[in-house]
Order: structure tokens, then sequence, then C-alpha cells
């Protein structure tokens, strides 16, 4: 059969990261190889690349038999619109939807024009919906909503299988992706879930409680087969594993692998294995990506029980002095005072780190929190789009929305637009790349406006 796989245009109305991250489709490039495993023919329509109106050009010409469908919080309307041209075109294509969201909340693609929902996608199931599909046969399979069975579940779910993706199915987009200023670069998965369990992430709930990892040997073949230079890893925390990282540093010494990576890691492992760092340096290694988190060490405790503040800062160090970037992250909590987000701007002021991002406190349905936040909520749980870890959800104690709206803007001035940080991108990022974040981050403060000055928020 024909399957065209598609990922979505962007929803212009929510606030994103696309002028900063813009990464392969990593998802569905794991299905186009599952699918090329069993005989079918794919093509993959990257609608963040290319014109959304050249998707019904596709429809006419790969004329497929099955449209499969990627999802974030953030595709949900935008999925239902292509759902529906799909069906107008040819009401006998099937219509298929997978991805994060799909696993998070399958509810939100049932719908008329959606024939099939993906909680969990494995090899097993997604053979067995094909052969259904080919002989029009209706039996329940595991992890897959049935539009014909009113996605109505009796089996238990199972969880994602990895699947090594498909880069040749991106071939022709692959010079645009980019990941912050760096590109082009590639996305690689070495393993997956997570045993820290921070009450605020829903990482560790969408993978799974426990670190699974890939042979290290098949990790370095497939580096070595990827054309970008830039490599983002994008396991929770690539340093978890000492002997697993020793092993890696020696194969791609021993094969003289050079390419750049920008990792994930946790401030606790950065500080355990410093030694590590000036090996990691001299092999590539040009970023890692931190949670801060917060300046509080009590809210610190309570949020992963793992850093401190004075933490943060050495990590932040021990990276700088083996001239790796530190890129850190704060979370900004609705309980807020304006004190606080002046005490989080000096807290940056002593860390310094070459780039920083921020996000309001997310109270996800899959976390703890949820239930904590819950009667302060100003959208509901089935505003999908809002969860896209960029707007404000829980209504702020110590002052208005508009006002924290206000101080989140204030706030991302210095953070984004200081010294430290513009000659970090700079020097580290082709100058277009350094303008494009700055156009982006004015998008940011685009959104952030609307917000003050809208009059529906209050
Ligand atoms: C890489 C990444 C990105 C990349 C690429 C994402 C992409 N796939 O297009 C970029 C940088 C573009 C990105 C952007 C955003 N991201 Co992001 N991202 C990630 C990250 C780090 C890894 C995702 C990944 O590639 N996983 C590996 C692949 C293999 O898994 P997968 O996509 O789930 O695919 C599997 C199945 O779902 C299934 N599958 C996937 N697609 C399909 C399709 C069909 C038809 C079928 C049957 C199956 C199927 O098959 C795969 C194999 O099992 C995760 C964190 C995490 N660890 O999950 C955050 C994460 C997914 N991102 C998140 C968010 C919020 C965003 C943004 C909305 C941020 C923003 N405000 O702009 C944007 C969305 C923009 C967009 N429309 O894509 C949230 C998700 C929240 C949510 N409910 O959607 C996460 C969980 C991070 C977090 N905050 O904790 N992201
Ligand atoms: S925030 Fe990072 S370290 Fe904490 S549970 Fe999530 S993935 Fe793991």
């Amino acid at each position: 059969m024909r399957v065209l796989l598609v990922r979505p245009n962007l929803n212009k109305k929510t606030t994103t990261v696309k002028n900063f991250l813009f990464g392969e489709p990593l998802g569905i490039e794991c299905v186009s190889t599952i699918l090329k495993e069993i005989g079918h023919e794919v093509l993959l329509v990257d609608l963040l690349v290319e014109s959304k109106r050249n998707f019904k050009k596709y429809l006419k010409e790969f004329n497929p038999d099955v449209v499969g469908f990627t999802s974030q919080c953030t595709d949900i309307d935008n999925i239902l619109i292509l759902a529906e041209d799909v069906k107008r075109f040819n009401s006998n294509i099937k219509v298929i939807v997978g991805g994060i969201q799909a696993t998070i909340s399958p509810e939100a693609y049932f719908n008329k024009n959606i024939d099939y929902v993906f909680k969990s996608t494995t090899r097993e199931n997604y053979k067995q919906l094909m052969e259904q599909i080919e002989n029009g046969t209706n039996e329940e399979i595991a992890g897959i909503y049935s539009r014909k069975r009113q996605y109505q579940v009796t089996l238990p779910s199972c969880q994602n299988e990895y699947v090594k993706p498909d880069r040749e199915c991106t071939a022709k987009y692959r010079k645009k992706y980019n990941y912050v200023g760096f590109s082009p670069c590639a996305i690689l998965q070495t393993s997956y879930g997570c045993k820290n369990h921070c009450k605020f992430c829903v990482r560790w709930r969408i993978e799974g409680p426990k670190v699974v990892e890939l042979p290290i040997n098949d990790v370095v073949d497939e580096i070595e087969s990827i054309q970008e230079p830039y490599i983002m890893i994008i396991d929770n925390d690539f340093l978890v594993n000492e002997k697993r990282l020793l092993k890696f540093l020696d194969l791609i010494e021993k094969r003289k692998i050079k390419k750049k990576y920008i990792i994930f890691g946790s401030v606790n492992n950065i500080i355990d294995k410093e030694y590590i760092f000036e090996r990691l340096s001299k092999n590539g290694f040009v970023a890692v990506i931190v949670g801060y988190e917060s300046f509080d060490n009590k809210q610190l405790k309570e949020w992963t029980a793992k850093t401190t503040k004075d933490g943060n800062v050495k990590a932040t160090q021990i990276l700088q002095k083996n001239k790796i970037a530190i890129w850190g992250s704060f979370i900004l909590h609705p309980d807020f005072s304006k004190e606080d987000f002046k005490k989080l701007i000096k807290y940056h002021k002593t860390l310094k780190p070459e780039l920083l991002t921020f996000s309001p406190l997310v109270p996800h349905p899959l976390t703890p929190l949820y239930n904590e936040f819950k009667d302060r909520l100003i959208y509901d749980q089935e505003d999908y789009e809002k969860w896209n870890f960029g707007d404000v959800l829980i209504r702020p104690s110590k002052m208005s929305l508009k006002q924290y709206y206000w101080e989140v803007l204030k706030f991302g001035i210095p953070i984004n637009l200081n010294w430290y940080s513009v000659k970090y991108m700079l020097t580290a990022f082709p100058l277009r790349n350094t303008f494009k974040m700055i156009f982006g981050f004015n998008q940011s403060i685009k959104v952030y406006l609307k917000n003050i000055f809208s009059r529906r928020v209050k």
C-alpha cells in the first residue's frame, strides 16, 4: 500500500519554539522504517518546512491508501483540518494519527475523519493494522483506538518501541533542520525513560520510569551513517551511565568520528563526572542543556530532590571551564512576586549561562502537579494547544495575569539579550541563525504583548 506520512503545518496562534528549535520529525521517520520493512511504499511530507498548500498536490500525485499524521499538542486543530481534506479528496483513504499528543490524549483525535489513533506504536501493532486495512477486518489491536470500534479499548496498551529512523525519507528537507543555532542538525535517540521522576516532568511518564539503553555499538554505527555535522541527542540525560559514556568516547575516538553534539544533562551528573568533560569537549560536545529550574533550594527539593542553587553554579563552571556551552532553563512559578522575578534575574547574572530559556510551570495532567493546581487553571485540560510550555496556565497568586505576563516579558529581555548570550550566539552560530533566533525571541514578545493587551485576559 502507499502511505503518506505527514508532519502538520505550524499552528500560528500558539507560542512556539520553531525559530529556535526545528528538529527532524523523528517519530514518523521511525514509522517509515516499520512500513518499509513490511513492504509498503512511503512518502514523507514535512509541512513545517513546505507550504500547507502543497498537501493537496501530494494527495493527487501520490494517491495514498493511508495517510498518517504525527502530532504534538500544538497540532490538533491543523490535523483535524488536514484529515477533512483527505476524506474530501477520497473517503476511502484511511487516516491515522500517532505521536506524543496521541500518546498523551488519544481522545483529542476521536473525530469522524480519523480512523485510527495510536496511543503507542510497535512493529507488531502497526503490522497488524496494515493487514487489517488490506483485509477489511476489524479486530481490536493493542495500543490502537479504532473509529469502527467507537474508539473503545479492552486490551492493555503497550510501550512505544524504539525503531531506527529512516532518514532517507526526509532527505530533501534535511538542510533545513536545526537545533538552536546549529544547522544542519540531526536528532538521535540512544536511550529512553528517566529514573529521576521530577515532579513537573512529563517525559519520564511518556517514555517510562526506568532508563532503557540501546546498545552503544549500534548508536555509534548510526552516528557514522548520519550526514549532518551536528547531532542533538534527545536522551533525557546522556550523562547517566558512566561506563556507557566512556565506551561511547572510546568508540568515537577509535573510529575517528568528528561530529558536534548537543545533549541533555543533569546538574548532579555534571558534578559527579567532572573529570569526563575535558574529553567530551575534545570529542565535539558543544552544548549541554541543563534544567536549573529555580533559584530557591526549597523549591528545588520539592521538584527534583536532586539539585541545589549552588549545584547549578558548580555545574555551569565545570562546563564553561571545559569550553562547553550551558543552555540552562528556569521554571516560572505562578506564585512569583515581582521580587521573585528580580531574584531570578540576579541569580541568572551569577550563573551567566551561554543561553537560557524559561517556561511557566505546566501542571500537566500526567503529573502530580495537576491535582495541586487544578483549581487555579486558566484553561481547560481540553484546550490542548495551550499546554505547549509557553503559555501561562495557572492563575498567578501575587498579581493579575496581565501583570504576570508583563513581568515575564520584562524578565525575558535581560535573559535573552545580555552581552554574554549575544556574544556566544555571534561566535557559535552563523550570523543568519543568530538573527533568526533574535527574530524568534521577538515573535515570543509579540505573543506576550498580545496577552497583556488582550481584553479576554483578566
Ligand atoms: C525532539 C523534540 C522536538 C523537536 C521535533 C519534534 C517532532 N517530532 O516533530 C522540535 C524541536 C521541533 C520540537 C518542537 C516542539 N516540542 Co518537542 N520535544 C522533542 C523531544 C525532546 C523528543 C521527541 C522525540 O523525537 N521523541 C522520539 C520519537 C521517536 O518519539 P515520538 O515522536 O513519540 O514517536 C514515536 C511514537 O509516538 C510514534 N509516532 C510518532 N508519530 C507517529 C505518526 C503515526 C501515524 C504513527 C502511527 C505513530 C507515530 O512512533 C514513534 C516510535 O515509537 C520531546 C521530549 C521527549 N523526550 O519526549 C519534546 C516534547 C515532545 N516537545 C514538547 C513540546 C511542548 C514542543 C512544542 C509544542 C514546543 C513549542 N511551544 O513550540 C514544539 C511543537 C512544534 C511542532 N509542531 O513540532 C513536549 C510535548 C508536549 C505535548 N503534549 O505535545 C515534550 C514532551 C517536551 C516536554 N516539555 O517535556 N520538539
Ligand atoms: S526533568 Fe529531566 S531529569 Fe527530571 S524526570 Fe524529567 S527528564 Fe528526568
